[in-house]
């Protein structure tokens, strides 16, 4: 390679909901990072790596800025900080709104203080008006100076390009941390699981979801097929009866969709055999916590 190699970390940020994991996806072309309509979705951070010419980008998906209510909550706002450290950009999405809301007011002093440059990414322009943008733009450009600012559809795709002109400048030079055909390095089990908890969330009333882990017990590859066994986790009796469904059709359901993601991800077929317990208050259990994947040291 004749040019000098540059590379960098950006940053994801933003409050739950947002499409933080959506322009991930979408920034990628595949879909790694689990998109549901439920805040919360995303519980840890999840790398995505595209390389292109000399420049290779490493974007860090995090969970959604919250006031955690539980030691999970507590873990997955550990992991927003951890991600956001040694990074040569900080994307802070926001949806068109009226106000600046206290999460991002905070999230602007930190990457202020710390001197990461900010690209203020208004989201969802294909569902509001020019004038609802424009107005955000105002909103956050009293709070801040950034080092960019850009609408855009993380759902459409429509203004995402952008996002390379404006943070190639801020890569820095130095050998690629990735080879260049890596597209993250979330391990293959964990992407099966966040599949499996995309459909319990996209299927599922809001409280049983939320209080779902899924971990992977079996993942046989052979030439043509992959076998998986995963456990779903649940905390109530009750939650695990709305979960496995009349007669198992829920459980077949989910299992339905995932199986579907997962063929298109590792393109090859997928057997896919799920098997529902009941961890009572696991969300508030360190040691359950940990066994699921999802603890987070300082
Ligand atoms: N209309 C529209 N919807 C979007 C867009 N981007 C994301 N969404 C929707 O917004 C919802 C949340 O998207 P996610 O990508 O899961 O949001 P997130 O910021 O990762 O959420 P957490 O992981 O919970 O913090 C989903 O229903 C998405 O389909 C967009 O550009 N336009
Ligand atoms: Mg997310």
């Amino acid at each position: 390679m004749d040019q000098t190699q540059k590379v960098g970390f950006i940053a994801i940020v933003g409050r739950p909901n947002v499409g933080k994991s959506t322009l991930l996806n979408t920034l990628l072309g595949e879909k790694i990072a689990a998109v549901s309509r439920k805040p919360q979705t995303t519980r840890t951070a999840i790398t995505g790596i595209l390389t292109r010419g000399a420049d290779q980008y490493v974007f860090l998906d995090t969970p959604g800025v919250h006031k955690p209510r539980t030691k999970l909550g507590s873990a997955m706002m550990k992991s927003v900080g951890t991600a956001t450290a040694d990074v040569c950009a900080v994307l802070l999405l926001v949806e068109p709104v009226m106000q600046i809301h206290p999460t991002e007011q905070e999230l602007i002093k930190k990457f202020s203080k710390a001197r990461v440059p900010m690209i203020l990414i208004i989201n969802k322009t294909d569902v509001h008006t020019p004038e609802e943008i424009i107005r955000t733009i105002d909103v956050f450009r009293q709070e801040a100076d950034f080092a960019a600012v850009i609408p855009l559809s993380a759902k459409t795709g429509d203004g995402v390009d952008i996002i390379f002109d404006e943070v190639e400048p801020l890569l820095e030079e130095g050998a690629w941390f990735f080879p260049s055909d890596m597209i993250t390095d979330v391990p293959e089990r964990t992407i099966a699981a966040e599949v499996i908890r995309e459909k319990l969330l996209r299927l599922l009333d809001q409280e049983v979801p939320h209080g779902t882990a899924v971990t992977i017990e079996d993942f046989k590859e052979s030439d043509q097929r992959i076998d998986i066994r995963a456990e779903i986790f649940c905390e109530k009796a009750g939650h695990k009866r709305i979960i496995i469904g009349k007669g198992g059709s829920m459980l077949k359901k989910i299992g339905t969709y995932a199986r579907e993601d997962l063929e298109a991800f590792f393109g090859v077929h997928v057997n896919l055999d799920l098997w529902v317990k009941v961890k009572e208050n696991w969300r508030d259990n360190d040691s359950l916590i940990a066994s699921f994947g999802l603890s987070h040291k300082d």
